[in-house]
């Protein structure tokens, strides 16, 4: 099997950078600085982000059904989820290898120690569930 044994031995090598880029569409207002700072972070961490600008966020909130009360700056499309804001790398992924019947995951306004704000203190930041049927303030958990 020396095919297969080189085919995972650069998954290994290349790390998840190079291997499974998982595309997502991220929405942001043109002038959004940390929300540049965040796709960087995305795209550091292995995925192929599309950043697209609008001027009517709130708008695009709605659509996606990103629950009243757990909006920040930018909203992200992966898969079927929705990631709103500083989201670390941490909870995507587990959000996409569990796959819970959710609409997606937030983190609230803009933390100081999140992804593209500030210095993270993995285990700390609250990251909150979105449901279709919009509860708020269900954690998702800490990362
Ligand atoms: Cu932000």
């Amino acid at each position: 099997m020396p095919v297969f044994r080189s085919v995972v031995l650069g998954a290994l090598l290349l790390g998840n950078s190079a291997f499974a880029a998982l595309p997502a569409t991220l929405y942001k207002s043109p002038s959004c600085g940390c929300c540049e700072a965040y796709v960087s972070y995305l795209r550091q961490n292995g995925f192929a982000v599309s950043a697209v600008n609008r001027d009517d966020m709130p708008r695009i909130k709605q659509q996606l059904g990103v629950s009243p009360g757990m909006g920040s700056c930018h909203t992200v499309k992966i898969g079927a989820y929705v990631i709103e804001g500083h989201v670390p790398v941490a909870a995507i992924r587990q959000l996409l290898a569990r796959k819970p019947a959710l609409v997606g995951i937030a983190v609230p306004g803009m933390p100081a120690e999140s992804p593209g704000m500030g210095v993270e203190r993995p285990g700390t930041l609250a990251v909150y569930q979105m449901t279709a049927d919009q509860r708020t303030g269900v954690l998702f958990g800490r990362f």
